[in-house]
């Protein structure tokens, strides 16, 4: 018997297929929404292929859902136009799909972008305002003002992740990754505590590990139930010998999409 239905926009996505697994529970529905090809692995999946820009595809992905994970869109930089139409016009057709199917819960996943251009140095809570670094952190920032928007106008319990680096692990980002991952195991249990926390209202907050190097807060993730239990730096070792970052990609949390040129999809 299903007891929950959860959507999730971009569960092909990198974060997507690492959530799939993990967030299979007893009694729970998962929705996986994608413009990628995807196959069911049970009876629990249900496979929808739509973009998160089609209006009316999001209206019938919405229907009889409890709660929306919204990973879908452009996770890089790209051109302004690919930016505004996916993740800002998209991020609006999924929330407006939510609110006239009557969904109460809605997580939305932001990133370390929207605030790119905050210096490494600095304590950062989870409400620090925008510094995006590139028209993907614009999008994240936009992304973060509709959620907003949607629970004060309409009242629905609204999430908004800022997102570290959720890899397999930290080795593939470099030296940065020590202060920025969010283990795929923590992220799962992250998104349970955004799933289960009663009537959290709109909130604002990190999603990272609770890494030796961290600088991003976790008072705000865990007033809501969550307990990371990993630690980036298990990896120190390994991360060693590759080059530490220079010039502004060590000065802001960004890393290197604070140098990367605007509007180009890399
Ligand atoms: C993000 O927002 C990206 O989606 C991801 O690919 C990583 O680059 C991550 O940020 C990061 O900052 O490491």
């Amino acid at each position: 018997m299903t007891d929950q239905r959860v959507l999730i926009t971009g569960s092909a996505g990198v974060v997507g297929t690492l959530m799939r697994p993990r967030l299979r529970r007893p009694g729970r529905a998962l929705r996986l929404l994608d413009l990628a090809p995807q196959t069911a692995s049970s009876d629990s999946e249900e496979i929808v292929t739509a973009s998160v820009t089609d209006a009316s595809a999001m209206a019938a992905a919405c229907e009889g859902v409890d709660a929306l994970i919204h990973l879908g869109g452009h996770s890089r930089e790209n051109t302004w136009e690919a930016t505004l139409d996916v993740n800002i016009n998209g991020t609006q057709t999924v929330l407006e799909a939510a609110r006239s199917a009557g969904i109460q819960r809605v997580i939305l996943a932001s990133s370390n972008h929207a605030v790119g251009f905050r210096r490494i140095d600095s304590d950062l809570p989870a409400d620090s305002s925008p510094r995006p670094d590139t028209y993907y952190g614009v999008s994240k920032a936009a992304i973060e003002a509709l959620g907003s928007l949607y629970h004060s106008r309409f009242g629905m319990d609204v999430i908004v992740i800022r997102i570290g680096s959720c890899f397999e692990t930290p080795l593939p980002l470099g030296p940065r990754g020590l202060s920025t991952w969010l283990s795929p195991d923590d992220a799962a249990r992250l998104f349970e505590a955004c799933l289960s926390a009663p009537s959290p209202g709109y909130r604002l907050i990190w999603g990272v590990s609770d890494n030796t190097r961290r600088i991003y807060s976790l008072a705000e993730a865990e007033a809501l139930g969550y307990k990371s239990l990993d630690d980036a730096e298990v990896y120190a070792e390994q991360l060693a010998s590759k080059p530490a970052p220079t010039g502004a990609a060590a000065e802001y949390v960004g890393g290197p999409f604070c140098t990367a040129p605007l509007g180009v999809f890399n």
